[in-house]
């Protein structure tokens, strides 16, 4: 359920071990592939994604990046990843570009992925599935299935189907959301650069040479009606001061994105399993989310598929607590990073920013932190192999 990048990558998976699968999607293919969201993939997903034979136009246009930058205390802090990790890197290519690239393959396989069909309930999560879904013009049909992977997102309804008896949600808001615009103007710098400032948090990160992807910290009950284009742009650069100039342009997307951390226990019912945002929410300052979805699903994928090879099954039944060890490490690090970053408004809290990011700026050991997190040391580099080499 859901034509994610979770959904899809493991339909995807699937179908290259053979076992077939249908893609419900509430939303229409345009809508799913214009929607801008995550920018950042770690190391391991792109070699996932190049390994599933879907990563052919991200080498060609996505953009590696060597590393990221901190701007605090008036100067800049560069983490060199390739020198703290071992050679990893993350590459620059929009979420929606990667959905692009799976939903194409899974249409020129020959793929069943139904847009416009809207999971309402699932019935039998002991025995053969049935998913009740809504066409567009209202009428409903069924679908039988040996299992349900609940890839439908953090506002799905597979969460709901786990009994209120097993289920457990541990959460976190915070007081702040991200204001986010996409705009045709060329980047601040040709790194990301995460802002520490005392008038908030900024993030400057890009698309392209020519389109630039930026972040400010506002309050969470804020609305977009009080950010005209030029109060975003004069705060963008009054928050990344000396640091560089920014270039201003057209701006072609805005939106605003609370900030939470949300965990589900366990990750599985009978023969439903959740993957990605339905079973776990990250704040995005780790720009964890989408690569958490990508670990999740192949985990998945092999579960299945030595169940459906060898009668095994071992992994299915591991599954919660496979998944478990990277979603709370990202889960941890998604945290870190947003309590390190963020104006807080607590004179204890900023004292502790303070000695972090200091601590960062002197030891090595702490930033070896950072970019072994960052580039998926921990998450998506430990399951390269466990993908079939195409
Ligand atoms: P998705 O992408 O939300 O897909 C779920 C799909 O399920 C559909 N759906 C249903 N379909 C059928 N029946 C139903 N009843 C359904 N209910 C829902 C939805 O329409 C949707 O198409 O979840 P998935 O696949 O788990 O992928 C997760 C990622 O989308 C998410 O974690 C990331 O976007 C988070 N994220 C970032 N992640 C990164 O790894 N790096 C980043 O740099 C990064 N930046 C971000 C982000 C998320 C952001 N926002 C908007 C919250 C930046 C932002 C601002
Ligand atoms: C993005 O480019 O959208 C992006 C980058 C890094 C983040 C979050 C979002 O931490």
């Amino acid at each position: 359920m859901g034509a994610g990048p979770a959904g899809l990558l493991l339909s995807h998976l699937l179908h290259q071990a053979g076992v077939r699968s249908v893609v419900l999607e509430t939303r229409s293919r345009a809508y799913v592939e214009q929607r801008v969201r995550a920018g950042v993939l770690e190391d391991g997903t792109r070699q996932i994604l190049l390994r599933a034979g879907v990563g052919e136009r991200m080498e060609r246009q996505g953009l590696v990046h060597e590393g990221v930058n901190f701007a605090f205390e008036g100067s800049l802090l560069h983490f060199d990843f390739p020198a703290l990790t071992g050679g990893h890197t993350i590459t620059v290519y929009g979420q929606q570009e990667v959905v692009k690239d799976l939903i194409r393959a899974r249409l020129d396989a020959g793929g069943d992925v139904r847009f416009e069909a809207e999971a309402v309930r699932l019935e039998d999560l002991d025995g053969v599935v049935r998913v009740y879904y809504r066409n567009p013009d209202g009428s409903e049909d069924c679908l039988e299935a040996d299992f349900v992977a609940g890839c439908d997102g953090s506002q799905g309804i597979c969460r709901g189907w786990l009994p209120d008896s097993v289920r457990r949600v541990h959460q976190r808001a915070y007081p702040f959301a991200w204001l986010g615009i996409l705009a045709e103007a060329p980047p601040a710098s040709h790194e990301l650069i995460y802002v520490n400032h005392h008038r908030g948090f900024a993030l400057f990160s890009m698309r392209s040479p020519h389109l630039s992807r930026n972040y400010i910290q506002v309050r969470a009950e804020e609305t977009l009606e009080e950010w005209p284009d030029e109060r975003i742009w004069e705060e963008l650069q009054r928050r990344l001061d000396r640091a560089a100039q920014i270039t201003v342009g057209p701006v072609r997307e805005k939106s605003l994105a609370p900030l939470r951390s949300l965990v589900v226990e366990p990750m599985q019912h009978g023969r439903l399993f959740l993957a990605g945002d339905a079973a776990h929410v990250v704040p995005p300052t780790g720009a964890k989310g989408l690569n958490l979805a990508v670990c999740d699903v192949v985990v998945l994928a092999r579960a299945l598929v030595d169940y459906y090879r060898r009668g095994e099954e071992a992994g299915l039944r591991a599954y919660t607590d496979r998944c478990l060890e990277h979603v709370w490490q990202a889960e941890h690090f998604s945290w870190w990073m947003t309590q390190l970053l963020h104006r807080l408004d607590d004179p204890f809290e900023e004292g502790m920013q303070r000695a972090q990011l200091r601590a960062l700026r002197r030891s090595e050991a702490a930033r070896r932190y950072l970019a072994e997190n960052y580039t998926g040391v921990h998450t998506s580099l430990r399951y390269v192999d466990w993908v079939p080499a195409g």
